[in-house]
């Protein structure tokens, strides 16, 4: 038996659910790009807006690609299950908030229905970095992919979240209905920022005067968003059903902790966000950067080198202390290139850090974190690398983080293990990796300088010659 609307009645009393009236639910937000992160995150405060008596924000959820998230969601009438593993501990609660789910290839027409809706003043996005099909290297859209390249030549039926976004709010201005707000939530430094050139770039295409309207009209806020949310498992649904009675297919796990800071730049209605324990700021960049090159950046560096070193998950990379030594040596050296965000106390949010990767209860795969690295290495290793030289500080523990990805091209743990290296670019970096460090930082648009350079060449030696584990015990030894 399904979770569902019919079935609400049957969950043990202990299991939270929506306490509003759902039929109520207005669609305020569409958010592109359901996966795991959406409805871990985001929904759940929409969920709270909603059970706080303020029912604008139910959501409609859009799959830009598969059916996948749709089939799961629909048959249960939207309805899914947060479980927040915390060690031991364990709390199930159910959300409300998704009220439908689009998907987009087969049937664009209502996503752009969706965004041009009179009741939508919200259009969110977390469709991974990958998604906002930007040229990294040399600015703008990647006008050579084929979705992109679709996009800039028709919108009628458009294929990427730019294009979407376009043709919606084409749609609402030629219709007269009031600016919405749209939200990048995806790991990219400043995303809102980069979501709105990609948008205006889309415009300028088809309609100057359209793109001015969006550039005068539309707010793009930049946001910080943390939530670890690993990828849910068959036998993460399977424990469920013994807990609800019940077959949740669409359940999401998440860490307790929940983070969302918003830049205050809206042009339309929004939820009372403050109310709901969300943080509005004047600037984001602090905030990201502590974010981007703590949290992920230690992430990345302990994907790679906990992958080649045959850690599954995150939590036993830090269970070791020459895994936890390595994280703090890789602190020290980002600490020095942040901007302290008012009010954050930073050893307070490194400690914290290191708890929310202990945890052995989320399971968070380091093959997960690994995927996409030439999308998320910029921002992550490579700025801090760059602004530490900048300073004329050294880099040590960074250039192994930089050089672990570098390894993890060849496709091979240190066991011998092959694996398929899963990024958008895999082909340019394997062709890459022959001509060495210089070269795949090439790859990415990326300079840093000869000092930088050749630290990470030694690492990329080690890491060939002993393995990951040994160049771990480098950190703070080489000269
Ligand atoms: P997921 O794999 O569950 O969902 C990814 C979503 O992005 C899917 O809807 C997928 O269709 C869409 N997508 C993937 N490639 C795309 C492409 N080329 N074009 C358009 N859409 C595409 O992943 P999850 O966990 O939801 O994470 C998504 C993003 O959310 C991350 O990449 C990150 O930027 C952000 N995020 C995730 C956190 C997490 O812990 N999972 C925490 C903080 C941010
Ligand atoms: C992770 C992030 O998958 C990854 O690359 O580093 O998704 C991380 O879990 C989140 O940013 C935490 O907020």
């Amino acid at each position: 038996m399904r979770l569902s609307t019919r079935t609400l009645d049957q969950l043990p009393p202990d299991v939270a659910r929506p306490s509003y009236d759902r039929s109520a639910v207005r669609q305020g937000v569409v958010h592109l790009g359901i996966g795991a992160f959406h409805r871990a995150h985001q929904a759940v405060v929409f969920d709270d807006a909603l059970t706080s008596g303020d029912m604008r924000w139910g959501v409609t959820g859009v799959s830009l690609r598969s059916a996948g998230v749709r089939d799961q969601l629909v048959p249960q009438d939207g309805l899914y299950t947060v479980v927040v593993r915390d060690g031991t501990a364990e709390t199930a609660r159910i959300i409300g908030a998704v009220r439908d789910v689009l998907v987009a290839p087969e049937n664009p027409q209502a996503v752009i229905a969706a965004i041009a809706a009179p009741d939508t003043h919200l259009v969110t996005l977390t469709i991974t970095e990958k998604g906002y099909k930007l040229d990294r290297t040399a600015g703008g859209l990647l006008r050579d992919d084929p979705d992109v390249a679709h996009d800039l030549s028709s919108l009628d039926a458009p294929r990427t979240a730019a294009g979407f976004i376009v043709a919606g709010l084409a749609k609402r201005r030629a219709q007269g209905l009031s600016p919405i707000t749209v939200v990048s939530c995806d790991n990219l430094p400043d995303n809102g920022h980069l979501l709105r050139e990609a948008v205006l770039a889309m415009a300028s295409a088809h309609d100057t005067d359209l793109a001015s309207w969006i550039d005068q009209t539309i707010a793009f806020p930049a946001t910080m968003i943390d939530r670890i949310v690993p990828a849910t498992t068959p036998e993460d649904i399977g424990a469920l059903v013994d807990r609800l009675g019940l077959e949740d297919q669409a359940m999401v796990k998440a860490e307790p902790f929940l983070q969302w800071v918003i830049e205050d730049r809206f042009s339309g209605e929004r939820p009372d966000f403050e109310a709901l324990g969300v943080q509005l700021a004047s600037e984001i960049a602090p905030w990201e950067m502590a974010k981007l090159r703590l949290l992920n950046g230690a992430h990345s560096a302990i994907a790679y080198l906990g992958g080649l070193a045959g850690d599954q998950f995150v939590h036993e990379f830090v269970a070791r202390d020459t895994g936890r030594r390595f994280v703090e040596a890789l602190w020290d050296e980002a600490e020095t290139t942040l901007i302290p965000p008012p009010g954050l106390d930073i050893p307070a949010y490194r400690a914290k850090l290191m708890a929310r990767f202990s945890n052995p209860a989320l399971q968070h795969r380091t093959r997960q974190i690994a995927m996409d690295g030439s999308q998320k290495l910029p921002q992550r290793l490579l700025a801090t690398v760059r602004d530490r030289r900048a300073k004329g500080e050294e880099v040590d523990a960074l250039a192994l983080g930089v050089a672990a990805w570098m390894r993890w091209q060849a496709g091979k743990t240190d066991a011998g293990q092959a694996f398929l290296v899963d990024d958008p670019i895999a082909d340019s970096l394997a062709e890459a990796s022959k001509g060495g460090p210089a070269a795949l930082l090439s790859v990415l648009g990326v300079e840093l300088d000869e000092k930088a350079q050749a630290k990470i060449a030694e690492y990329l030696e080690i890491l060939e010659q002993e393995g990951a584990r040994a160049a771990i015990l480098r950190v703070g030894t080489l000269a």
